[in-house]
């Protein structure tokens, strides 16, 4: 059965909804996104991520018709509208409708949906036994020409990383920033463990601000473990004693090799096992009802 897409202030069948071939996010990714997941009946940290793409369409002075209130409210309707409790959800909002100039002066209106689906995950081994990463060629943005924090749709650099992983059989890129810092994985950030300590690169490294990242920050205060938002390089990485990713998508994703090199014992660290433990207990319970 087909899923129910809101489309411009509509719930159509998603045969139904298209986007027009003159939509700038389209012609020139001029937009921006959001992917959010709903677990247990709740739709976790949806406040951070409507708040994320209204601060998203600021910076790039795109106007939503839609009040901050009434596009959490269209995320919760979409939910119902699919009869999902748990699913992945993906909030667009484009440039809108233009001429085949770039000029987003000719763009009279936004176009905004918002799909929800069932979510495709990582194995279960995966999590179990972590994963091999590799680094890769392509830096991630500098933030003076596409700020990394607006979560736009212009991802090709990212997805340069993906390919370059995926020629090294690796499923998932560590991006280096211009300067040869570790920035972040391509949908996912990154934090290292070191000697008790919680590692991870401050924003403006050029990264985007994961809501993920946060969370998994909070909770490792709350256990007592000293964070770090620290800049480091790839040996920082081979020398430490756990790695993971975070990410809205994947979680919380052990480490255990990068460019080859063994990190620690090989396998996912106790800090990594706690805070993964810990963030699926907060799914249980943080975020808006889908029914009241
Ligand atoms: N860095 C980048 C570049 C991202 O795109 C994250 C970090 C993690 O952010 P959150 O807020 O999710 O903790 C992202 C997130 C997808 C998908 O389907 C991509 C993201 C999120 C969800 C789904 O590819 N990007």
């Amino acid at each position: 059965m087909g899923l129910t897409i809101y489309f411009d202030g509509q719930f159509v069948m998603e045969e139904e909804a298209k986007v027009s071939v003159f939509d700038h996010g389209l012609l020139y990714g001029d937009g921006i996104f959001e992917g959010i997941r709903a677990y247990h009946g709740r739709v976790f940290k949806l406040k951070e991520h409507i708040k994320r793409l209204y601060e998203s369409a600021q910076t790039l002075q795109l106007k939503i018709d839609l009040s901050p209130e009434e596009m959490t409210e269209v995320v919760l309707e979409t939910l119902r509208r699919n009869d999902l409790q748990d699913g992945y959800i993906r909030l667009v909002v484009t440039r809108g409708k233009g001429d085949l100039g770039l000029d987003p002066k000719k763009c009279p209106r936004t176009t905004v949906f918002c799909i929800a689906a069932g979510i495709r995950l990582y194995s279960e081994e995966l999590y179990e036994k972590g994963m091999a990463v590799v680094t890769v060629p392509t830096r991630r943005n500098v933030a003076e020409a596409l700020n990394p924090r607006i979560k736009s749709l212009n991802y090709l650099n990212n997805i340069f990383a993906k390919m370059e992983a995926h020629l090294s059989n690796s499923p998932e890129a560590i991006m280096l920033n211009n300067e040869g810092y570790v920035a972040e994985a391509t949908a996912d950030n990154i934090f290292i463990v070191k000697e008790g300590m919680l590692i991870t690169p401050p924003i403006h490294v050029g990264i985007l601000e994961g809501i993920t990242r946060n969370t998994v920050m909070e909770l490792a205060e709350k256990r007592g473990i000293p964070v770090l938002e620290k800049v480091f390089t790839r040996h920082d990485i081979f020398i430490a004693d756990e790695v993971f990713l975070t990410g809205t998508a994947s979680e919380v994703v052990p480490v255990v090799k990068v460019d080859g090199r063994t990190i620690a014992n090989g396998e996912p660290g106790s800090m990594t096992k706690e805070l993964t433990a810990d963030y699926r207990e907060l799914t249980k319970v943080d975020g808006p009802k889908i029914n009241k």
